[in-house]
């Protein structure tokens, strides 16, 4: 059936697969109204019934050119109610009333238990034909090409929450396979709190707001929290990740993500081999810090949203490479003596290489956030022939989970034929019935063995492609409430992930113990947290018990030794820079032929410019402080420029890097300014400029500049020559070396770890 999108000016299709994607531009550049989408459009093109011309009316949510009711009765009025008189009582024969009031009355459906806060984006999966050799799977072929749709959540916070809270964030992938759905349902940490799935309503309302006053909303820093997992040490792990910068992402595209369970996978001949997923962003992995986490959380609370739409439809595709860690299937189920079913554990890559198998590029935006995003049902039980699971008792109680709460949240049964949930692949079940059966099952027996329908459907065996479960053997052992022995350490893969850290990302896991601690009004917790930390490391204790002002204490066994893991750090590695935003400030003065080579520069460099102005455009009227000035120059000539940002838009969170064209006078607008001269202001600068760049150079953000910029960077009091300050005469050789620093995403060395970093 063909759906109906709009066109974009080159007539095709934006971020659909097959259609060329659009060069790379601002997103948020100001636009007219989009064109009508098909089942939008004026009367002309329809049929005496409503319906457009050649379209199916399934394939359409909405269909002909006048208003209806929900039983397809033209409309003349919806904003009046009826009544007796224009100033009589509302009759309460008023159907359309009661109907358009009873169905918004039911327009909200349940959030998601956890990981309610989350966006999506359709996308495809091709496959490099690699794991032939480990699976059978079709859809991980040579060759193969799979629609997905990929969501990413935040666990904690409501549906309503900001983007930007420390916290896990949720990776969940479905494969429309040839073969039915595969869902990869993972996160962006590699461990989990607990290794049975009986504790997860425990570590969740530990971590949930208070059940008396419910706050903090989308916090792990009060008290049940960090009362839960300093008294269940298995949650040590996975705490220290969310510490560390994986817990802020700078954006859901430079996140890595993990199946986290280690899985089965099965090839043609039935053998078997143990593998984990991972997830690889192209454009590597890069986190906030944690002060600019907390000023996006209020100056943009969708960020993260905002972020990945706006990528996809400026043409930057998010990717990501799938991989796998490959271990033999013994009976043991260890690796290196890692246990491979304790999902609190990591196998580190120096010991088994993530070998690619397929990229993901996401391509598509959502057309309807409710319908997609929030309806779609992702289950670990989702599975293909060639993919098994483990018996790790976490994925054992998931398996059970995800059915369960789908029924809840959407409804009933029948959620699978929702669109966003329906498989690709010819489906032929026997159920039947239930709540909002959408299907019009034909046929008589839907029961096996009949003789009724002829039989049909028929049984597949793995010839067939049928799901043949692996005839694993169960051990013969009592019936007991344990965990295996080897699930007893949990603390040398902590140690372990502390000392893969460089520096400055230890620094920052300190910090973030202490600000969470800080929190937390309860002593005992406090101090029982830091003896879990000091049987991670004897620095890391000491530093957060400094900024307590508690005592240290001693660990209370041997610190184990171990082999750290460089793949763990973040950094000291070179990244691809598509798709980073780079702010441009101009001000009256500044040379704005320069500004739009840069500008054009950026561009083709495959990122995004934003020109901040002291206010926005397009200019009429007189000029005020320099702006008509700005925008007449940048309307003029060749390619119409505006600016996307206004000093009282503008904040140093939005962007990678700054670039400063300039000497900025304070705007029409600054705080004041209507009544003060700029020396009031405390100089001749934007006091708003200075704090984004006083905000971007703490950030450890590169910042460039030519003409007038070395007066706006002293009284910034950013130090001239200080690592990552560019003042230059030319603006294209400013921002040349400005890329190169943005390719390691921070200038590290200003933060204060920096001198052990050398
Ligand atoms: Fe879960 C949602 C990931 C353990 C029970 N989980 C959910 C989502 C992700 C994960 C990404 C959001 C899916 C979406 O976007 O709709 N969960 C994980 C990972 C886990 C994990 C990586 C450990 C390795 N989960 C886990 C356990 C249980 C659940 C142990 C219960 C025993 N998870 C759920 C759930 C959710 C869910 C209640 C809420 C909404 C949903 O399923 O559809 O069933």
């Amino acid at each position: 059936m063909e759906e109906s999108h709009p066109t974009n000016a080159t007539g095709a299709i934006p971020g659909r697969p097959g259609s060329e994607p659009p060069p790379v531009a601002e997103p948020t550049e100001p636009r007219g109204p989009l064109p009508p989408k098909q089942d939008q459009r004026g009367p002309e093109p329809f049929t005496p019934t409503g319906q457009p011309d050649g379209v199916s009316q399934e394939a359409l949510a909405q269909g002909g050119a006048y208003l209806t009711t929900a039983q397809g009765t033209r409309l003349p009025d919806s904003d009046h109610s009826l009544k007796a008189g224009p100033r009589g009582p509302v009759l309460l024969r008023d159907q359309h009333l009661r109907e358009k009031i009873t169905h918004f009355d039911h327009e909200r459906i349940p959030e998601r238990v956890v990981h309610a806060r989350g966006a999506a984006a359709h996308g495809i999966f091709r496959s490099y034909g690699t794991a032939g050799k480990v699976t059978k799977a079709a859809f991980l072929a040579e060759g193969a090409e799979t629609p997905v749709f990929v969501r990413f959540s935040t666990v904690l916070g409501s549906r309503g929450s900001a983007d930007t809270v420390r916290d896990t964030r949720g990776f969940a992938t479905k494969f429309y396979t040839s073969e039915g759905i595969f869902d990869l349902v993972g996160n962006n940490i590699p461990v989990f709190f607990i290794q049975d799935a009986i504790k997860f309503p425990d570590i969740i309302h530990a971590g949930k707001p208070h059940p008396d006053r419910e706050i903090p909303q989308a916090q792990s820093a009060h008290d049940t929290f960090w009362d839960f997992v300093s008294l269940h040490t298995e949650a040590t792990h996975h705490t220290l990740w969310n510490m560390s910068d994986r817990g802020i992402p700078r954006s859901f595209r430079t996140m890595e993500g993990f199946g986290v369970h280690t899985f089965r996978l099965v090839d043609a001949a039935g053998a078997t081999t143990l593998v984990k997923f991972h997830w690889k962003p192209k454009a590597g992995v890069h986190s906030l810090v944690w002060e600019e986490a907390q000023l996006i959380n209020g100056v943009d609370p969708d960020f993260h949203r905002r972020d990945l739409a706006d990528a996809i439809e400026a043409g930057a595709f998010p990717q990501w490479e799938l991989g796998i860690q490959v271990f033999p299937d013994t009976p043991e189920q260890l690796f290196e003596g890692i246990d491979l079913l304790d999902p609190t554990k990591i196998v580190p890559e120096e010991l088994a290489p993530v070998q690619p198998i397929g990229l993901l590029t996401l391509n598509a935006n959502p057309s309807n956030f409710f319908a997609e995003t929030e309806q779609v049902a992702f289950h670990v039980g989702n599975l293909v022939p060639g993919i098994d699971v483990t018996d790790d008792p976490l994925l054992a109680g998931r398996l059970f989970s995800y059915l369960d709460t789908q029924i809840t949240r959407l409804g009933g049964p029948n959620f699978t034929q929702l669109p966003i949930n329906r498989p690709h692949a010819v489906v032929n079940d026997m159920l039947r019935d239930g709540m909002h059966q959408t299907a019009v099952h034909s046929g008589a027996a839907p029961y096996k063995p009949n003789s009724l329908d002829g039989g049909c459907p028929f049984f597949a065996d793995g010839q067939e492609r049928g799901y043949v479960e692996v005839p694993v053997e169960v051990a013969s052992a009592p019936r007991v409430r344990e965990a295996p022995a080897t699930f007893a350490d949990h603390f040398t893969q902590p140690r372990l992930f502390w000392l893969s850290l460089t520096p400055v990302e230890r620094e920052h896991v300190i910090a973030a113990y202490t600000f969470e601690l800080g929190k937390v009004y309860e002593q005992a917790i406090k101090e029982r947290t830091l003896q879990v930390l000091a049987e991670i490391d004897p620095v890391l204790c000491e530093q957060v018990a400094a900024g307590l002002g508690l005592p240290a204490p001693k660990a209370a066994q041997p610190l184990p030794s171990v082999q750290p893991s460089p793949a763990l750090s973040q950094v000291g590695k070179e990244w691809p820079t598509a798709g980073r935003v780079i702010g441009i400030i101009t001000g009256d003065g500044a040379d704005l032929e320069t500004v739009k080579s840069v500008r054009q520069a950026i561009l083709d460099g495959g990122m995004v410019p934003l020109i901040i102005a002291p206010t926005g455009g397009p200019p009429d009227g007189e000029s005020r402080n320099g702006v008509r000035g700005v925008l007449d120059a940048l309307t003029g000539g060749g390619e119409p420029l505006v600016a996307q940002r206004t000093f009282a838009t503008a904040r140093s969170v939005e962007f990678d890097a700054l670039l400063v064209a300039g000497a900025p006078a304070p705007g029409a607008d600054a705080y004041g300014a209507r009544d003060a001269k700029a020396g009031d202001l405390g100089g001749a600068i934007d006091p708003r400029v200075l704090l984004m760049l006083a905000e971007a150079y703490r950030h450890g953000k590169p910042i460039g500049g030519w003409d007038g910029a070395m007066e706006a960077l002293a009284l910034a009091a950013i130090p001239t020559g200080a690592p990552g300050v560019l003042l230059g005469d030319r603006g294209d050789e400013v921002l040349t070396e400005i890329v190169r620093l943005l390719g390691r995403h921070r200038v590290w060395e200003r933060f204060p770890a920096a001198a052990a970093l050398s």
